[in-house]
């Protein structure tokens, strides 16, 4: 693959399913849906109706891009553009394109843990946008927070779109914008959006879509411990289980056992038993308010510096510094 920068990557892939099915109760990463079938499948996700967060996204890009883009120009005349989670880019191409029509000099370093989505990225922005300087790192958020002072030198606008800081817990969330703030210099920025608490109903059917695109997508982490562990999980004899606390704000998705079974997983030497109705915790999707959103960026001592929101107010981006 053609990534100008590839930090150490290592699959801990093996390790930390061993780990989450010997644990109890049961759980995965959801960082490891993202394999080229999961990438294809959270593409498709993000164009279904029921999964507002991205049209959200697009249309404050929308609103707003000379806005954002003038804090990312503000006082430098050249910067890194990092983002951390990047997918396809599909919402970031609004900003680089309008980065570049302003004739910004800026060089773009997606990070993702997929290699596949990173290749398609380069490809269509090579397509898209050929004057973009574009160099993908394939790594997890931490590995990429240990390259971040690489680039110094240059300022930083870190990018964390999608409200993919909702797959971590509070706790997590925290640690992880410490560190982004350690790491950041004096006039470095974070643009980072955070999906908002709103009606419930909205919130279950964004992860709970009647066609099963989302089940597939939950259930694809046991394909790829079949595929790539030699596992023997029967997808069928699994549910797709989607809970929202609107008190709490927190998304939670599960595979539900039907049936008593048990799995095998050859490369880890492990058998694992089910009950019936035992319950595997695939990944946690947050939702934010005002105060969380105040709580957690105070924790971190970073500074809110702008906010942006859609017309339903449903999703916020913010510049934190
Ligand atoms: C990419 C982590 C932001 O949690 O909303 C979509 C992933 N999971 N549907 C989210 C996801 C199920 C998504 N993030």
């Amino acid at each position: 693959m053609d990534v100008h920068t590839n930090l150490a990557f290592e699959t801990l892939f093996g390790e930390e399913v061993y780990d989450g099915l010997t644990h109890n109760p049961k759980r995965l990463s959801s960082k490891f849906f993202y394999d080229k079938k999961g990438d294809f499948l959270f593409q498709r996700i993000m164009a279904m109706p029921e999964y507002y967060l991205t049209n959200c996204e697009l249309e404050i890009f929308e609103k707003h891009k000379s806005e954002i883009t003038d804090w990312f120009v503000a006082g430098t005349d050249q910067f890194n553009l990092i983002e951390l989670g990047a997918g396809d880019g599909k919402k970031t191409k609004i900003l680089l394109r309008h980065l570049f029509e302003r004739k910004a000099k800026f060089n773009y370093f997606p990070v993702d843990i997929s290699e596949n989505i990173l290749e398609q990225l380069k490809a269509s922005l090579q397509e898209e946008l050929p004057r973009v300087s574009v160099n993908p790192i394939r790594g997890t958020y931490f590995e990429a927070l240990k390259g971040l002072e690489r680039y110094n030198g240059t300022p930083n606008v870190i990018l964390f779109l999608g409200s993919n800081i909702g797959n971590l817990k509070h706790r997590q969330a925290i640690d992880f914008l410490r560190k982004l703030k350690e790491n950041m210099n004096g006039n470095d920025l974070l643009f980072i959006g955070f999906d908002q608490k709103k009606n419930p109903r909205t919130v279950l059917n964004a992860y709970n879509d009647a066609t099963g695109i989302t089940e597939a997508f939950n259930k694809n982490i046991l394909a790829r411990i079949n595929g790539e562990l030699e596992g023997n999980f029967d997808l069928d004899k699994f549910l797709h289980w989607e809970v929202y606390d609107p008190e709490t704000g927190t998304a939670k998705s599960f595979l539900v056992s039907k049936v008593a079974q048990s799995a095998r997983i050859d490369k880890l030497d492990l058998e694992v038993h089910f009950k019936q109705w035992e319950t595997i915790h695939t990944e946690t999707s947050q939702k934010y308010d005002d105060n969380m959103v105040r709580w957690l960026t105070e924790e971190a001592e970073l500074e809110i510096k702008a906010q942006f929101t859609d017309s339903n107010y449903w999703y916020k981006d913010y510049l934190l510094g």
